[in-house]
Formats: structure tokens, sequence, C-alpha cells
């Protein structure tokens, strides 16, 4: 028998707290009442909660009883009072009915222990209190209604159909052997491009919930730190006229349309006049080396300099932005491609917005992604053994590589997953969820 648990399940601080037990015995939780919930289950009940004679708030209170709640379990839901005394308070006298506090995240575990969500479901949970984009949170919402698991659920059964054809040419060589031969490439295949297709745009999913990373680089002065302030409609950064003012990394969060940034403005790249600015520029290097995005900021009204074009050499290989800068002064240089943009007045960053979302790779029609990088390394796991059982002439080595491939999309949904991997997964959780 699982213990009765319980939780605080809202931020501290509200007018309002919400604590949630869970448990064969939660019903319990009506001892303390002077009406019990549990008369009129999924209805708000309003009681005085007192124990030993004294009153300890006039709370709401709901029963929801099994299976049909969060968990699966008998819950109850208290509404109290929000201030620390009354939560202290309340909290005390669940733990002297013989319930014990929950984990992080131990109702969401619960629920799927239960079989009220799969795995992918339960992580979306997550996904979906820290979305902090709409596209971020239509992604997590849409993976918490099943999208990752019909997905899954759909190349297992293409897998399993695989599988019985095999296991019919094994038992009836003389039936079913050439069936087998001709059906097998082509179910691999369908299935190895659907794994690819998932782990292609899994780029999306991982920016959704991530945010994309946009550093912003470039030599002393060219007006890096201006153009982090313009882009974010405020002073964050400091801006001065002297070349080496910005020397720490700094990181801002913002929102473009639905997709999630973090803005990274960096010290200016040059050969360093001291210790704390040779340290700027090495962070500067790294933080660009780890965006997803690097904006090259040049300045347009002045010629380019050597520093400009070793900067161009060096970031050439990935998504890159090259932005003329200062496009209000009279124009001194030329790259072509660049966006012509001025933090000054604010010419072009529109189109700097644009072509920043454009890079965030490219939205699906239905809006589902592989957004968890768990799920990400086992599609790739399952993708390697997929590409296995096509190089083999025998079936029943085929059939231990399909097997394989089962075992590790079975572990996104938690359909084949062992508990020390979820107890990592629900220790990352907030408690009371
Ligand atoms: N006219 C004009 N001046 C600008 C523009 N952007 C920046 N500046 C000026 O250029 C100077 C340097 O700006 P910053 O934003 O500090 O440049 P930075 O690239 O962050 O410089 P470091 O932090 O030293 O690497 C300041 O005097 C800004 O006012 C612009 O679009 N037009
Ligand atoms: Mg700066």
């Amino acid at each position: 028998m699982e213990d009765t648990i319980y939780a605080p399940s809202s931020a501290i601080g509200g007018a309002i707290a919400v604590i949630r037990i869970s448990g064969e015995k939660a019903v319990r939780a009506g001892d303390l009442l002077d009406r019990d919930p549990a008369a009129h289950p999924r209805e708000m009940t309003h009681a005085i909660l007192a124990q030993n004679g004294e009153t300890i708030d006039d709370c709401m209170a709901v029963f929801f009883p099994a299976p049909g709640s969060y968990t699966g379990e008998d819950m109850v839901e208290l509404n109290v009072h929000g201030g620390m005394q009354t939560v202290q308070r309340v909290l005390g006298a669940l733990a002297t009915l013989g319930f014990r506090p929950a984990a992080a995240g131990e109702f969401t575990k619960r629920a799927f222990l239960n079989g009220k969500m799969d795995l992918s479901a339960a992580e979306a949970v997550m996904d979906v209190i820290n979305a902090d984009a709409q596209q971020s949170l239509k992604a997590a919402l849409l993976q918490l209604q099943g999208s990752v698991r019909r997905e899954i659920e759909s190349l297992e059964s293409l897998l399993l159909d695989a599988l019985s054809g095999i296991d019919a040419a094994i038992d009836y060589p003389d039936e079913a052997e050439q069936d087998a031969t001709d059906a097998l490439p082509q179910s691999l295949c369908v299935a190895m491009n659907r794994v690819e297709t998932l782990v292609g745009e899994s780029r999306r999913g991982k920016v959704l919930r991530d945010g994309l990373r946009v550093a912003i680089v470039g030599r002393p002065n060219v007006g890096k730190s201006s153009l982090m302030n313009a882009i974010l409609g405020s002073d964050r950064a400091i801006v001065t006229a002297s070349a080496g003012t910005t020397r720490d990394i700094i990181d801002e969060k913002l929102n473009l349309n639905g997709i999630p940034v973090r803005l990274i403005d960096t010290a200016g790249i040059r050969e360093a006049e001291n210790e704390a600015e040779r340290i700027g520029v090495d962070r500067a290097r790294s933080a660009w080396k780890s965006a997803d995005v690097v904006c090259l900021v040049l300045d347009g009204s002045a010629p380019l300099t050597a520093e400009d074009d070793a900067l161009l050499f060096e970031t050439g290989a990935g998504n890159r932005i090259v932005l003329l800068n200062k496009c209000d002064l009279p124009e001194k240089c030329a790259y072509s491609g660049a966006i012509h943009v001025s933090a000054k007045t604010g010419e072009g960053l529109p189109e700097l917005r644009n072509a920043i979302i454009a890079l965030a790779a490219p939205e699906r029609a239905d809006g589902t992604y592989i957004t968890n990088e768990r799920h990400i390394r086992a599609l790739e796991q399952a993708l390697c053994a997929l590409k296995d059982a096509a190089n083999v002439s025998e079936f029943d080595c085929a059939a231990t590589d399909i097997r394989n491939a089962l075992h590790f999309l079975g572990a996104i949904t938690g359909t084949d997953v062992d508990a020390t991997v979820l107890d990592r997964i629900f220790e990352r959780f907030c408690v009371g969820k």
C-alpha cells in the first residue's frame, strides 16, 4: 500500500493556497473538517478546518475519488488562505493524520504509475509550467495531450507488424518467407524515415523548450550592446563611446512571435589589453560557439577592419546573420546579404527579428515536436537499431534489432523504462506537482 502524501501545490504568498492530498487514506482529511467533502465528490464543500477544537482556517475542500483523479488515487484538495502561518498549520495538522510530505513530482509520478498518463505526457507537465512563450506552451500542451505518445505508438505498431511477419517466416518458411523478404525492407525504410523526421524537427522542439540562443558578437564599439538594448526596448546593457565597455556576458530572455529567445551580448573581440578583458573575450567566444544563431555586428559607418575580416571568417560556419549597424550615419562599408540596422533609430530591427525567427527552424503544421533531450536520444538509439536491422540478412538478427528499437521507443512513453530513470525524471519536478 502506498503512503498517503500531501503538499502545497500553489506558490507561497498568494491569497489562496492549494494543498493536495493523495492516497488510500486521503479521505481522512475530512476528520479535520466540520463537513465531509466525500459526501459530495468532485464538488466544492465549504468547511471549517480545525484540530483539537481550535479553528485553523475557513476553507474549501474537494474530494476526487479514485480512479477519476489526477493521480488515479483518492485525492482531497484543500483551498486554504495563503498566509505562511495558515499553510504551515494545515500541513502540520495533515501530518498528524499519518500522511507524509510528497517528494518532488510525486503526484505526477503516481499519475504515470497508475496509468493516468504516459511518461512523455508526465514530462510535459513541467514543460507546461515552465513555458515562457506561446509556442513553447502549445508544444508542451500537445505533448501533455499525448502527441508524442501517438507518434511513438504508431511507430511501435509498424515495427510490431514487421516482427510478426518475421516470426511467421521463421515458423512457416514455405508460406511466409517470401512475404517477409518483400515487406521488411519497406517497413524498415518507412520507420527510419519517420524517426529521422522526428529527430530532424526536434531542433525546433528544443528551441521551443529551452529558447533560441542568439549571441551578438563583433569587434569593440560596433554597437552590440546598443543593439541588445534596442531589441529588448530597455537599457539593459551599458553603452559608452569607449571601446571595451562590455566585459561579461549579458543574457536576457525575450519572446519573438511566440518563440522564446535568449539574447546574449558579449565583449568586443580584440587583442585584450588586460586580464579582465581577456577573460571577457574568452567568454564571448564560448558564448557564440554554443549559440544557435550568431549576429555578427559590423560598423557600417567605418571601413571593414582586419578584426572584422577575421570574425567574418571565424563565424562563417554556423547559423549567422551579418548586421551593418549605424546605418543612420553615412555608409563606409558594404557586405553582401547584411541587414542594415541602426540601434539609434530602430531602422532594420523588424528585418532582424524576422531573420532570427526564420533561423528558429521551420514550423510544423500540427505543432507536434519532440522537445525533450531524453526523447531525442532514445529516438537516435532507435534509429541506429533500425539501421542495423536493415543491414542484416538473417531474419532472427533483424528481429533482435527491431526489438532493440522497440525498447528505445518504449523508454519514451514509459512502457519500457527502469526505476532509476523514473526517479531521475521526477526529482527535477517541483514539490506539489
Ligand atoms: N550613430 C549611431 N551610433 C551608435 C549606434 N549604435 C551604437 N552607437 C554608438 O556606438 C558606441 C558604442 O556602442 P556600444 O553599444 O557600447 O558598442 P559595443 O559594440 O557594445 O562596444 P563594446 O562593449 O565596447 O564591445 C556608442 O557611443 C553608441 O552610442 C547606431 O546605430 N548609430
Ligand atoms: Mg558592449
